[in-house]
């Protein structure tokens, strides 16, 4: 754990709330604001938000430079860069049998960390791991070497590196808070966070609050949705226990909002700012 960088967002600013935006997804994909994400930013801060959380489809064509220019016209932090399209729209893994596929997989994540360096964000590590199958000590050492490469270079550039915990009917390994928070002591993986969701723990632990308490200091980044994956506020998840165990841990970060589009992105995105603001934010205009 010599090697962990701080987080570049725990800046003392507190727990500030964050929406999910990219140009385009699929009808059913966890993201809130469609289209342009000029238009994005204006319509997160409209709404309130202090953050914005892109899900970028193809890193090597993303016009960093561009989405900063929006994000400071209209006042809002990018609370984070997803790499999940990596895998998902170009079949990269950072623990594939290809070696140029791997190399490949890395090249992508230096460009988002380069990107999150401009953007004094982190860049969240999810279905990018790809699967392990049978081979589940051999591919995880191998994530290892491949996380180890990648966050020696984003400690370099002092981004944040956040590995989600997503459930196991998505992705077969590090679908725990504990497996994560072992992963990267055992591999020391430099510059590397944990990151939780409560959709997924409420699928794979036990007790949300508990995995929170264990992750502690080591808690990067979080997204919220109900344990239907709709917006905070409309259905049964105890956002009460979350929120009081983010609280006890002094969790000094952004909390996305990241859930299906329903009854429409902007309606969600809306929705769950105003319930999540009136019980555990106050408001910050
Ligand atoms: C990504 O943040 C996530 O939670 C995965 O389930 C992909 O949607
Ligand atoms: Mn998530």
């Amino acid at each position: 754990m010599s090697q962990q960088c701080p987080g570049a967002l725990s800046d003392g600013l507190g727990m500030r709330l964050a929406v999910t935006a990219a140009e385009n997804a699929g009808p059913k994909a966890p993201i809130l604001l469609r289209g342009d994400l000029g238009a994005a930013t204006k319509t997160a801060r409209a709404i309130g938000y202090q953050g914005i959380e892109v899900h970028v489809p193809n890193i090597w064509e993303f016009d960093v430079p561009a989405f900063k220019a929006s994000c400071d016209a209209a006042g809002v932090a990018v609370s984070a860069l997803v790499s999940g399209q990596l895998f998902v729209r170009k079949g990269l893994s950072i623990a594939h049998d290809d070696p140029a596929i791997v190399e490949k997989a890395i090249e992508g994540l230096k460009l988002f960390i380069d990107g999150a360096a401009v953007l004094s964000t982190g860049v969240v590590v999810g279905w990018v791991r790809g699967q392990v199958g049978d081979e589940r000590e051999i591919k995880l050492a191998k994530q290892a070497e491949s996380l180890q490469k990648v966050g020696r270079y984003a400690a370099t550039k002092k981004v944040p590196l956040y590995i989600e915990a997503i459930n196991r009917y998505e992705l077969d390994s590090l679908n725990t808070a504990r497996e994560i928070v072992d992963f990267i002591h055992t591999y020391d993986i430099p510059s590397t966070y944990v990151h939780l969701d409560t959709f997924h723990m409420n699928i794979d632990e036990h007790r949300p609050s508990k995995a929170i308490r264990e992750v502690e200091t080591l808690l990067g980044y979080v997204h919220v949705a109900e344990n239907t994956r709709w917006y905070p506020g409309h259905d049964r998840l105890d956002f009460d226990e979350v929120f009081a165990a983010l609280e006890d841990i002094g969790y000094d970060g952004f909390v996305s909002v990241e859930c299906l589009p329903y009854p429409t992105g902007e309606e969600a995105a809306r929705r769950a700012y105003e319930w999540l603001t009136y019980r555990y934010f106050y408001p910050k205009g």
